[in-house]
């Protein structure tokens, strides 16, 4: 037993799926506590879990409760992430702190791909991922979900990230550490909001088997670290680029004049975007972690058969 195993407080229902080979798809709580306001975030989580069931998966929303790592929460263990207050965004740096003097921490994409990769689930559903931040020469504001893409194997299904982000300089990071990067069924990297980036991607897929199949050579060539699939927000859904832009360079501009650092950031602009767009930024968020979930509880099912 690894001396972590302790700190391990999976449901039921997940280990059953884990110790038999189905697919489970990790959620993280930090889209919960600071992505998105209250109650759509408790409505998110829901709806995304039952997405990833219908495509017959298990969910697995990741927080810290209690001194555990919770793997699998009930609906009060959503409703007292989605509204108090004092909730700490907990990536690695935070990680055994928040346990030991057993505060309630939400889960980024960092620290969310720890604790699943010592539960054993190999796929986790998220929006966005951190990266390196505009104006990164200055603040030195790389997300810790980058170095944790680096050394972490579990595979992330996200839409790309916000143009909050220096995206040219995420993927130079990515690629120095060795992460892949595949398109689902797009050649270039999709913003978050938009399906389209100037980016062009080298690895891309247009069927979900194919991703399961990198993922599960990988495995078998024995490499550390993640690997990040991005999934285009659907047509439908997407908003205008050049409006999402102005409204993000005045969110960064207000964030430096309030001198807001650190962990803070990132929160601070999504809170600002929602509040700029009038919910239309929130509407596109919710469509596409949907979007992400289908995909990724299809990924995680096609692993599962390549397994067996
Ligand atoms: N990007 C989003 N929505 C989010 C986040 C990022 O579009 O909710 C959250 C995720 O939990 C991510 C974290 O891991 O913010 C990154 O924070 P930071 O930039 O402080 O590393
Ligand atoms: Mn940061």
């Amino acid at each position: 037993m690894k001396t972590y195993e302790k700190f391990l407080d999976i449901q039921d229902e997940i280990k059953h799926a884990l110790a038999n080979n189905l697919p489970v798809v990790a959620l993280e709580s930090t889209i919960i506590s600071h992505g998105m306001p209250y109650p759509d975030n408790v409505i998110m989580a829901k709806k995304v879990e039952q997405i990833i069931r219908e495509e017959g998966a298990v969910p697995a929303t990741i927080a810290i409760m209690n001194g555990k790592i919770k793997i699998g929460l009930s609906d009060d263990d959503l409703e007292t992430l989605a509204k108090t207050k004092d909730v700490v965004k907990v990536s690695r740096r935070d990680f055994a702190s928040v346990i030991a003097m057993k505060e309630i921490g939400a889960t980024t994409v960092a620290s969310t791909m720890m604790c699943a990769e010592m539960a054993g689930i190999k796929f986790f559903v998220t929006g966005g991922i951190g990266g390196v931040h505009k104006g990164y020469e200055q603040t030195m504001d790389i997300s810790a979900d980058l170095e944790e893409l680096a050394q972490t194997n579990v595979t992330v299904i996200c839409a790309g990230a916000k143009a909050i982000l220096d995206l040219p300089r995420t993927m130079e990071y990515l690629e120095t550490k060795g992460v892949p990067v595949i398109g689902y069924q797009t050649e270039v990297l999709p913003a978050f909001y938009t399906r389209q980036s100037d980016i062009k991607l080298r690895l891309h897929a247009n069927h979900v088997k194919d991703i399961a199949n990198i993922v599960y050579t990988k495995d078998q060539l024995a490499l550390k670290g993640g690997v990040l699939v991005a999934n285009p927000i659907p047509e439908k859904d997407s908003l205008d680029g050049n409006y999402m832009n102005d409204i993000i360079d005045r969110a960064v501009k207000q964030s430096v004049l309030e001198k807001i650092e650190g962990k803070d950031v990132t929160p601070f602009l999504l809170k600002k975007i929602v509040e700029e767009t009038k919910g239309k930024s929130l509407q596109a968020n919710l469509a596409l972690v949907y979007n992400n979930a289908k995909v990724g509880a299809q990924i995680a099912t096609a692993y599962s058969k390549l397994i067996k």
